[in-house]
């Protein structure tokens, strides 16, 4: 089989599976977009959400990050990067759809993307006051149910991947994440020791940590 391509931009959602694919130590392809200039009119066809990541295996076209995530931990079955016991997948499988849905869609895309929920510009300032209260209060929830370095099971999984974006982005957001958030400042230390990480990162070109954090 061809080698799998993902697509991704520095910094963006698309980081979680770029970690991903690293841990599962399988030869891919990127094709790199920009976040900030929004998705190209000219690659709506790959993804007519307009959005990244996607990933391309043989002839299958995949979007949406626990899509992704659970597409490259099937290729990597040995790592169990899904969790290993089936109450593990099972619980990998509730952060997924919170994290999507509620800390990416709601929360972020209501304080970055105020345009996404109203077409009346007189409506941004409180909806991005409310994206703004849904990440505190997201980031108080993942503080109060994380048990240890690692949110599913006491080893890494796609989860620790997942989390370790939004982190970053309320660090670039300028909130103090390592004074407020001790426990989920706890499982991104243990994930930045990974070589995984530090190779998205770096292929990715983008900073961690910002001036204020
Ligand atoms: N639900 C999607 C969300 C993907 C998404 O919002 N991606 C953002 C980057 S984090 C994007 O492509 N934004 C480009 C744009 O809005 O133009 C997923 O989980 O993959």
């Amino acid at each position: 089989m061809t080698e799998p391509i993902l697509w991704i931009a520095p910094g963006a959602c698309s980081l979680a599976p770029h970690i991903l694919i690293h841990e599962a130590e399988i030869d891919f392809k990127t094709v790199v977009l920009s976040a900030k200039a929004g998705f190209p009119e000219e690659y709506r066809h790959v993804n007519p959400k307009a959005r990244v990541p996607i990933f391309q295996l043989g002839d299958e076209t995949i979007t949406e990050v626990p899509a992704i995530m659970t597409a490259i931990s099937q290729l990597s079955p040995n790592k169990h990067l899904l969790g290993k016991t089936n109450l593990e997948i099972v619980r990998t499988y509730e952060w997924f759809n919170w994290i999507s849905g509620t800390l990416h869609g709601q929360a972020f895309g209501g304080l970055r993307r105020p345009s996404r929920f109203s077409d009346d510009p007189q409506t941004y300032d409180s909806i991005k006051a409310k994206g703004k209260k849904t990440v505190e209060e997201s980031f108080t929830y993942i503080e109060e149910n994380l048990k240890g370095n690692h949110a599913v099971g006491d080893t890494f999984t796609a989860v620790d991947a997942y989390l370790l974006v939004f982190y970053r982005w309320g660090n670039e957001t300028g909130y103090d994440m390592r004074v407020k958030y001790p426990k989920f400042t706890g499982l991104v230390m243990e994930a930045l020791k990974r070589d995984s990480v530090n190779a998205a990162i770096e292929d990715e070109g983008i900073e961690f940590w910002f001036a204020k954090s």
